[in-house]
């Protein structure tokens, strides 16, 4: 009945309750000491493979595969309970960046074979200390939530798609090799991790297996957030539905710069913690300053503080640091998983979270074709840097979650929402909240998914196609880490009466929760439709939403309740001053019975005590169908209310009495380009020459930028998008720079960039790349294995002013050198 594969899970189970468990430590640090050459990474298998392969780490498993065996050796007999294969880049995008793409099954394989090879010798060597194989799943060379491109902040040089066939592959390998677990680790966008995840649930699902997954994530700067900008409760928030093993941070600055982000996580994740930190960072000799004594006495305060389930080393770390470690930790009491509530957990860049004691949740409508003439407008002409205010403006306005629909005849709504989307992503200040993706056509919730790295919500599902496929849309919904809206419809048509609205949603969640789906990601919308329309039958609309609701909220425990608020009142388009007073009525009544949160007008909300008495009564007449001549009565108010609008978006505009150049900082700062050409034009003509509002204002603002950044008080995302501020700024003087003699050959300085020989790793290249250009410096990018000679030479011809390189810490450290 049980595999030894099951056997070995229970025992690593056990292990796991029991004491902090060891993970290993660096693979690279270690290979580095065999100052291996390009012959051996070439083995027989690659003697004549056209191009350089030295520094392809993970080839080794194949070519000098006692190299890895020993290593593994090494840190077993050093106390490491979980050993991580050799397959951190082993997947097919980094690898046809060397041309051996087609080796990647092979690889992962062998570095599998090898790790159980080592593992299993050491487990019968101490049968009380059982050695477990976590097959390493790399993050990947590319990005999915940022564009390298300086010009298009919607481009994106990776799909979901390629990276969920890429990570499939390995993960497939990985399992045939012999692996007992997997490890996603050094993550620094969560939408590469959520492919990496999607892949493994299909993988697994196919396979009728369940494999445990740790997932480690990595925070590079002082900010506390990914490179893509998550915090870490945002980051957990994200991953959670993969039910991981466990959940931590490796890599980064070191373990005391860790140590915060550790802290946050292990308040709120449900799963077991890890952390396996660099060995600090390297010193200009390409060598960790961090002794093995250090390191474990740093982290033995972790585990007293009650922080850790597993530890261990990544870049820098060696044997004697994970000796260090294991002596460190012994009988050090292992961290206690928190009793947390059931909650709605959402997340965009920020977490957000929904409960029974939280206030009601906005969701932006307006980013909707249909729901807006002026959204769809813009979207159908492609005015997407508007469209993107939109957004912005719903957010400033109090929502919590923006709702993005694209369901339009005419559009390519599939193409329009995943361009919609990639902007969304590169502005911090709208990407901050959950994303709601609504659309009528499963193919563009689809693609609107595959966009997202938070945990979004879907808008909608429902029981009208059939249970089959309302189970299946259920179950993808949650290997895509979403939250679902459930209409109140059936095979029967839309819900309208109570006893309807109730028993359709009581279907949804008994078939939802028996197929494992979480109940708290189940929020129900029991249709709010017009009232007031002058149709009989549809008097008791509002009513039946809201005792609906009440029962709902009573009956189906941790589901939430939301509707689309402005349906209600349709007839009175128009009157804004009387839909207004609808809506906030109706909220007031509703949220009573017990609704969570409604996709409103955020911004233009009122304040139920502000309604005028007269129109109150109208207005609460129509809603509990209480007189019979309640809509004629409204709609004769209406005349009186029609101008009364009260458009309630406050945006903040104190900046705007500033200097001009204290206009240009908070601009920079804050990423603002509405003004920018115009606060830039005024400058200049205060100015003598264009030159000296670079050289003043701008730079000042973009040096403000760059200490609120080094501080930790503003993200990667945010310094991109000031940069794009920046350059807008810059390309406006570009023609007054040329008059004055100051054009192209002009710019700040020049920098050549270049990922050093060996390596194909180019992420944070392209986006300082950006960051230099919009800042009017003149970037050389020389690509990516590019041969220190060549660098030189290019360095000279070009007379450059600096030269930048990029690689993964460990494997490029000769070549930084
Ligand atoms: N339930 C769920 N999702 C939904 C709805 C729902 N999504 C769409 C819609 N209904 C909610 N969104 C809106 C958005 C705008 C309006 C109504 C609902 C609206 N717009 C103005 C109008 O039509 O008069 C347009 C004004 C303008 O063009 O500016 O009222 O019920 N799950």
């Amino acid at each position: 009945m049980d595999s030894p594969l099951d056997k070995r899970h229970g025992s690593l189970d056990r292990a796991v309750r029991k004491r902090i468990l060891i993970l290993d430590g660096a693979m690279g640090t270690m290979v580095q000491r065999h100052r291996l050459e390009e012959n051996d990474f070439r083995g027989d298998v690659f003697q004549s493979h056209p191009s350089p392969l030295l520094g392809n780490t993970d080839l080794l498993s194949l070519t000098r595969p006692n190299v890895i065996e020993e290593i593994h050796r090494a840190y077993l007999a050093a106390g490491a309970d979980i050993i991580e294969t050799n397959t951190f880049t082993a997947t097919r995008i980094p690898m046809s960046d060397y041309g051996v793409q087609d080796a990647v099954r092979d690889m992962n394989l062998a570095s599998a074979a090898l790790a159980r090879r080592a593992a299993d010798e050491f487990s019968a060597l101490t049968p009380d200390r059982p050695r477990f194989v976590a097959g390493v799943l790399g993050p990947l060379n590319r990005t999915a939530s940022l564009s390298p491109k300086v010009e298009d902040p919607a481009y994106r040089d990776v799909t979901f798609e390629e990276m969920v066939d890429a990570y499939g592959e390995q993960a497939e390998a990985l399992l045939d090799g012999g692996v007992d677990l997997f490890m996603l680790e050094t993550i620094f966008d969560t939408l590469n991790a959520k492919a990496a995840l999607f892949a493994v649930s299909g993988l697994l699902e196919q396979r009728g297996e369940t494999v445990p997954l740790m997932v480690s994530g990595t925070i590079t700067d002082q900010s506390g957030r990914t490179l893509s900008g998550q915090t870490p409760e945002a980051f957990y928030y994200s991953i959670r539905h993969a039910n991981p093993f466990s959940v931590g941070f490796n890599c980064a600055l070191g373990p005391d710069l860790l140590r915060p982000y550790v802290h946050a996580l292990s308040q709120v994740c449900e799963s077991w913690v890890s952390c396996h930190p660099n060995a600090g960072l390297p010193n200009e000799f390409g060598e960790y300053d961090l002794t093995p004594e250090a390191m474990a006495s740093t982290l033995r305060e972790f585990a007293e503080a009650g922080m850790l389930n597993l530890v261990g080393g990544c870049c820098g770390t060696t044997p004697e640091h994970i000796a260090a470690l294991d002596e460190a930790v012994d009988g050090a009491t292992p961290r206690v998983v928190p009793e947390r509530s059931v909650r709605t957990r959402l997340s965009g860049l920020e977490p957000l979270e929904i409960g029974p004691e939280s206030l009601f949740v906005n969701v932006g409508e307006r980013t909707n074709v249909t729901g807006s003439r002026r959204f769809s407008r813009l979207i159908a002409s492609g005015d997407y840097d508007t469209a993107l205010d939109v957004a912005r403006h719903q957010v400033q306005g109090g929502a919590q979650i923006v709702d993005i629909n694209m369901d339009e005849g005419l559009l390519d709504s599939v193409a329009a929402m995943i361009r919609f989307l990639n902007l969304v992503a590169s502005e911090p200040d709208i990407a901050r909240v959950p994303i709601m993706v609504d659309s009528s056509r499963w193919e563009v919730i689809e693609a609107g998914l595959r966009c997202v790295q938070g945990k979004g919500v879907v808008n909608s599902i429902s029981l009208k196609d059939g249970e089959a496929q309302f189970l299946e849309k259920a179950r993808l919904v949650r290997r895509y880490g979403a939250a679902v809206v459930v209409m109140a419809f059936d095979e029967e048509g839309q819900a309208d009466s109570k006893a309807r609205k109730v028993n359709i949603c009581r279907r949804s969640y008994e078939l939802l929760t028996e197929a494992g789906f979480p109940p708290e990601d189940i929020i129900f919308d029991p249709n709010i439709f017009a009232v007031a329309t002058g149709i009989e039958e549809h008097a008791d609309y509002a009513v039946a939403f809201i005792e609906a609701t009440r029962e709902i909220k009573a009956t189906l425990p941790h589901a939430l309740v939301s509707g689309g608020v402005s349906n209600l009142s349709f007839s009175f388009r128009g009157s804004p001053g009387v839909r207004e007073a609808m809506h906030s009525a109706f909220l007031y009544h509703a949220g009573l019975a017990g609704m969570d949160m409604g996709i409103v007008n955020a911004g233009a909300m009122g304040v139920y005590d502000d309604i005028p008495d007269e129109l109150l009564t109208a207005v609460e007449d129509v809603l509990f169908n209480r007189t019979p001549d309640a809509t004629e009565v409204l709609t004769g108010l209406a005349e009186q209310y029609a101008g009364s609008e009260s458009s309630r978006l406050k945006s903040d505009t104190a900046w705007r009495e500033g200097s001009v150049s204290a206009r240009l900082e908070h601009a920079l700062v804050h990423g603002i380009d509405d003004h920018i050409e115009a606060d830039t034009e005024e400058a200049r003509l205060e100015s003598d020459l264009a030159l000296e509002v670079i050289e003043g204002p701008l730079m000042a603002g973009m040096n403000r930028v760059g200490d609120l950044f080094g501080s930790g008080k503003m993200f990667l995302p945010q310094v991109v998008k000031s940069a794009r501020v920046m350059k807008r700024a810059v390309r406006h003087l570009e023609p007054f720079l040329e008059a004055e003699g100051q054009g192209a050959g002009n710019a700040a300085g020049t920098i050549l960039l270049a990922t050093v020989k060996g390596d194909v790793h180019d992420i944070g290249k392209n986006i300082v790349g950006v960051v230099l250009q919009c800042n009017n410096y003149e970037v050389v990018d020389l690509g990516v294995m590019v041969p220190a000679e060549k660098i030189l030479d290019r360095a000279r011809a070009e007379s450059v002013d600096i030269i930048g390189l990029s690689g993964l810490i460990t494997p490029s450290l000769d070549q930084m050198v």
